[in-house]
């Protein structure tokens, strides 16, 4: 069975399980508590070297980080990763946005005013550009879907599953959605696709990190 290496608040980890419940793939979760350090420990870093979730086990023991790379090698052969050499490019080109200019934005100013007890003191000097960098990654998301239902024309793929994780929580780190219709319809499209699971939800097989030997 694929064990999956989390954090349950994680917009990169809720990627992935988004992804596994929706193509009914069953999977350990295992919990990683970043906040006490669990992911820094030699055990964990022998599995990832940069001590980062999400992280996924393989039968047979081999170990794939990346929440894209994870995305990208488990929806093969399915629709969500399309066949034609140009539309997965497309694919690709929008998991680049993502974490080159959506994600170390909005996925960041998450983190640290939501997530991290006090948070905005400790990174006071980055808020005006997460927001700045933030609002123009929403901005080219909102150009893009203005004329479109999904990132990549076809339908759902992996790029709106990377793109929704942390859009659909963007006002937890104080994004304001309301001058972004296409993105606002697009959430309501993703979310009514079957399939769908909200970021609180687990698989039945749970466990911490500290059990696993
Ligand atoms: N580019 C990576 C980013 C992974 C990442 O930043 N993970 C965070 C949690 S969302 C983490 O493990 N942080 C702990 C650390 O960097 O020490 C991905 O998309 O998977």
């Amino acid at each position: 069975m694929l064990r999956f290496y989390a954090m349950q608040s994680s917009g990169n980890c809720y990627k992935v399980r988004l992804l596994l419940a929706r193509l009914g793939l069953p999977f350990e979760l295992v919990d990683v508590d970043l906040l006490r350090g669990e992911n820094r420990t030699p055990d964990f870093l022998m599995k990832n070297p940069e001590g980062r979730v999400p992280l996924l086990e393989l039968p047979g023991g081999r170990y794939l980080p990346e929440s894209n790379a994870i995305l990208f090698y488990l929806a093969e052969g399915t629709s969500l990763l399309p066949e034609a050499p140009l539309e997965r490019a497309e694919v690709l080109r929008w998991m680049f946005f993502e974490q080159h200019s959506h994600e170390p934005n909005i996925g960041a100013a998450r983190f640290w005013l939501k997530l991290v007890r006090g948070g905005r003191e400790l990174r006071t000097h980055d808020i005006d550009r997460w927001l700045e960098e933030g609002y123009a990654a929403l901005g080219v998301m909102e150009r893009h879907l203005a004329r479109r239902r999904f990132f990549v024309d076809g339908g759902l793929t992996i790029a709106d599953l990377a793109l929704y994780a942390h859009t659909h929580v963007a006002q937890e780190g104080e994004f304001d959605l309301t001058g972004f219709p296409a993105v606002q319809a697009w959430l309501a499209r993703v979310a009514a696709a079957p399939g769908h699971v909200d970021m609180g939800w687990r698989p039945e097989a749970s466990s911490q990190l500290v059990n696993i030997a």
